[in-house]
């Protein structure tokens, strides 16, 4: 019977429109009579959001009927941003829908403008996630991402007299159509309490038992994941933390109300909020908290999963490969090795050898600062049988290290070793290092371009390839979904490009770009791409205009851009002297020499400084203070401008990344993992500034050299560059750079004073990143850079050819090495 009644999905333009209007009736109670913008995004998105229901639903039933192996995805971030229109891209919906909108008296850009980001992460690990649940879904992998729903995503970011100033990000005011509560899945977790043990007469032996201390509930929240051209819908599964209803009578017979309650109100606090640091660590105890309850209550659904299928446990990794975003989910090694010998009753080699084969961690850093320690007395009070089980997993694993080198190592040597791969290290206060525990629990472990894959080698986990040689160790080089980061955020260049490729194919198989190249003589497509470039430059000034009051006629300007998380290693100060430099430049000609020699150019910087993070938050002001100077200089109008967009995230990303002539990836080399939106301007036609660093390397090896401006020193040099600096007593500066902190010091930029533990950093702290050694190859770039620019149509062939030349930069290419070379799962095409 009730298939009768089945949800029909919308497939016309009336159907939509009906569902419009019943939206607008019952689920939010209003009027057509008086709906605006935010009423009617919220009846459109959740009319869209039914169809993917629909799909989403008969997806997972397809699943579980044939119970293929699953990737699951751990990630502490997903760096989402909007999803409404990506949603009807991928249902192939956008045009109806559109039209329908259109048809009730709204337009649909306007619509989508309501919607809030999703803005679950704090740069490239989280937003990497992002593209990768698009690539599974879209590459029909059966696959689950798993992380917290934060009330409070990444602060929001304002600029007040130049400095930062973070405000919450409440990104839930309005309900969010594109998550689907489950208050029927609530897993208990537990803290803290002790380790009992029980012995057993029959066998003989003594069993550990945990005595939780203190329970929170985990609350499922589900968001279909739609890919592109399929009706596969993955699910992204979300954890919030609320209390037991259970209650401590203890405390309430003692008369102790008011803290029952509060213990209570405790536990909502561990999903409130993300923590805003990107590469680094601070070690707080929440962290820590946040870390285990998505851990648990994510293995134990897993587990949960897999048990339903009554399969024998030796097939649990034939059926379950987790992937570990980073460190952060180390602990999920753990929690699976007690699941299987505390709760299931396992061998202790039995359960091992499931949990690595089971197992994959990818390392997205060297930096040390960024490195996952936990002091010993916080986890033993948190988690003491973790704890334990920590200590056992190292003494079996220094057991086999010290087995193998014994006869050719000298006592030394060996003690040397242990001490580096021990997952304890031996210091006050003794700590646990996740990263060695992540590697001796993986089977596979890689980094993110083949540089840093390389490092990781030779650096920080060298001595772990001794152990297990370097068959373990693996490169799958990061990529970029190139439906939002083509077609989503760049309409234009995507039609232009399809008009020639013969229809949106290559953005399944983004190696067809190759073909672009045979347009290269063809003078009205390269005239198309040029003003495609043109009309993304006056999208993003309309953008500036807005949210900074100042205009800019993109005609006559060089967009040069540096967007990114605000870091002393990805060295916007390096940039922000560079445009000083040019600054003095400038003023030192003549209007006539002006009009000769300068290439008129915008400086656009965007990015976010953790909020504790004092130098980064310096080059934050130091940037806005040269805007307000330059911008507001007669001598300088029409040559130069210097825009600080704030509050960057997602959704500015998409209009700031079309625009690009030149887009600025300058960390100090061997710093930068790989770097994404480096492929994202590339693919949207901008050419790149950069160091020899992450994945510029083969972005360079796919695009050839000529198309990219390269400088600096290379990272086999670092080292020794900064050991002579640590033996000088003050840096010799190049005059260059000597004449940018003359000006900054003689109070150009506001008080001179106040820059000045930034020059001291680079004259009298040994420059650690290397600015002072980097910055006249810099300048040498920017000026051929000025010098490529004129032969404007010699531009647009280096343009396209790089363009065509990134296919190999697709995640859908990144997901399908995971699936092979780590995971081991094919494609579920459904029926
Ligand atoms: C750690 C401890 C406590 C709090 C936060 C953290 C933490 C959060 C984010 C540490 C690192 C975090 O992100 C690091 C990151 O984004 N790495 C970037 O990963 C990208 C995807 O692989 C690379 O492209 C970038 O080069 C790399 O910097």
């Amino acid at each position: 019977l009730w298939k009768k009644f089945a949800v029909k999905e919308f497939s016309e333009k009336s159907d939509f429109e009906r569902d419009f209007v019943h939206h607008i009736e019952t689920t939010l109670a209003r009027s057509m009579y008086n709906c605006d913008d935010l009423a009617a995004y919220q009846a459109a998105s959740n009319t869209v959001r039914d169809k993917l229901i629909v799909e989403w639903n008969e997806t997972q039933q397809f699943q579980t009927l044939k119970d293929p192996k699953r990737i699951y995805y751990l990630s502490l971030e997903f760096l989402m941003g909007r999803a409404m229109d990506n949603a009807m891209l991928n249902a192939g919906v956008k045009d109806l829908v559109k039209d329908s909108l259109s048809e009730l008296g709204f337009n649909l850009e306007d619509i989508l403008e309501q919607e809030p980001d999703a803005a679950l992460g704090n740069g490239g690990l989280g937003r990497l996630a992002a593209c990768f649940l698009d690539s599974l879904s879209t590459g029909k992998y059966p696959s689950w991402g798993y992380g917290l729903r934060y009330q409070y995503g990444i602060f929001a970011q304002r600029i007040i007299d130049g400095y930062q100033v973070e405000t919450p990000d409440y990104w839930l005011t309005f309900s969010n159509p594109w998550e689907i509560p489950r208050h029927e899945i609530q897993i208990p977790v537990d803290f803290y309490g002790f380790v009992e043990e029980e012995f057993n007469p029959q066998t003989n032996e003594t069993k550990k038992i945990w005595k939780g201390g203190e329970r929170v509930i985990a609350v499922a929240y589900d968001f279909p994941i739609p890919g592109y051209s399929t009706k596969n819908v993955n699910n992204l599964r979300l954890w919030s933390a609320k209390p037991t209803t259970e209650f401590d009578f203890s405390k309430f017979n003692s008369g102790d109300y008011q803290n029952s309650v509060r213990l209570q109100q405790r536990a909502e606090s561990i999903t409130a909020v993300l923590y805003p640091n990107d590469n680094f660590d601070q070690g707080k105890e929440l962290r820590l908290k946040q870390q285990y309850f998505w851990v648990a209550a994510s293995l134990h659904d897993i587990v949960r999963r897999f048990k339903k299928t009554k399969r024998p446990w030796s097939e649990f990794p034939l059926q379950v490969a987790i992937q570990l975003n980073d460190t952060h989910p180390t602990l999920a090694i753990v929690e699976l090795q007690r699941i299987f010998i505390d709760l299931e009753g396992f061998s202790w080699d039995d359960a091992w050898e499931i949990v690595v084969k089971t197992f994959g961690y990818t390392n997205h850093t060297v930096m040390q600062e960024a490195l996952e320690k936990w002091p010993i007395p916080l986890f033993e009070r948190l988690l003491p049988r973790h704890l334990e089980i920590i200590y056992t997993i190292n003494f079996f694993f220094l057991q086999q290290v010290e087995k193998k080198f014994q006869s050719t190592y000298s006592q030394k040597e060996l003690e040397n070793l242990l001490s580096s791969v021990s997952v304890i290290e031996e210091y006050y206060p003794k700590q646990v290092r996740m990263a060695n525990l992540a590697i001796i629990g993986s089977h596979r472990v890689n980094g993110v371009a083949e540089l840093h894959s390389e490092l990781i080698k030779t650096t920080i986990f060298k001595d772990f390839v001794k152990v297990y040689g370097d068959k373990k160790f693996t490169n799958v080089t990061n990529g970029v979904t190139p439906r939002r980061w083509l077609r989503e955020a760049n309409p234009e260049l995507a039609e232009l490009i399809a008009s020639k490729l013969g229809g949106y194919e290559y953005l399944l198989n983004l190696n067809l770009l190759k073909n672009l190249e045979n347009y290269l003589d063809d003078k009205d497509f390269k005239h198309k791409w040029d003003i495609v470039k043109l009309n993304n430059k006056f999208r993003l000034t309309k953008l500036i205009k807005k949210l900074t009051g100042i205009e800019i006629n993109p005609t006559e300007y060089l967009f040069d851009i540096q967007v990114k998380r605000i870091h002393e290693y990805k060295r916007q100060q390096l940039n922000i002297f560079g445009v000083i430099h040019r600054y003095l430049w400038i003023k030192s000609l003549s209007p006539k020499e002006r009009k000769s020699l300068v290439q008129p150019k915008v400086y656009v910087f965007g990015g976010k400084s953790a909020p504790g993070y004092y130098m980064a938050k310096l080059i934050i002001k130091l940037i806005n203070a040269v805007g307000e100077l330059v911008n507001n200089d007669a001598d300088a109008e029409g040559y130069l401008k210097c825009i600080f967009v704030p509050d960057y995230n997602v959704s500015k990303a998409q209009i700031i990344i079309p625009a690009s002539d030149i887009s600025e990836h300058i960390s100090t080399a061997g710093t930068e993992a790989s770097g994404t939106s480096n492929m994202k301007f590339v693919l949207n036609g901008g050419l790149i500034i950069g160091t020899v660093d992450g994945a510029n390397v083969e972005i360079t090896r796919e695009i050839g050299e000529d198309n990219i401006f390269l400088f600096g020193n290379l990272a086999e040099n670092v080292e020794d560059i900064r050991h002579a600096h640590r033996y000088a007593p003050h840096l010799e500066l190049p005059e260059s750079l000597k004449q940018v902190f003359e000006a900054i010091e003689s109070g150009k930029f506001g008080e001179g004073d106040e820059y000045k533990p930034l020059l001291d950093s680079v004259r009298y702290h040994k420059d650690y990143y290397l600015v002072s050694d980097d910055f006249d190859s810099y300048l040498q770039a920017q000026e051929l850079i000025d010098e490529a620019y004129k032969d404007r149509d010699d531009w647009i062939q280096k343009s396209i050819i790089s363009v065509a030349n990134m296919g190999f930069f697709s995640s859908d290419r990144c997901i399908e090495e995971y699936a092979e070379m780590i995971w081991d799962v094919e494609p579920l095409e459904r029926d």
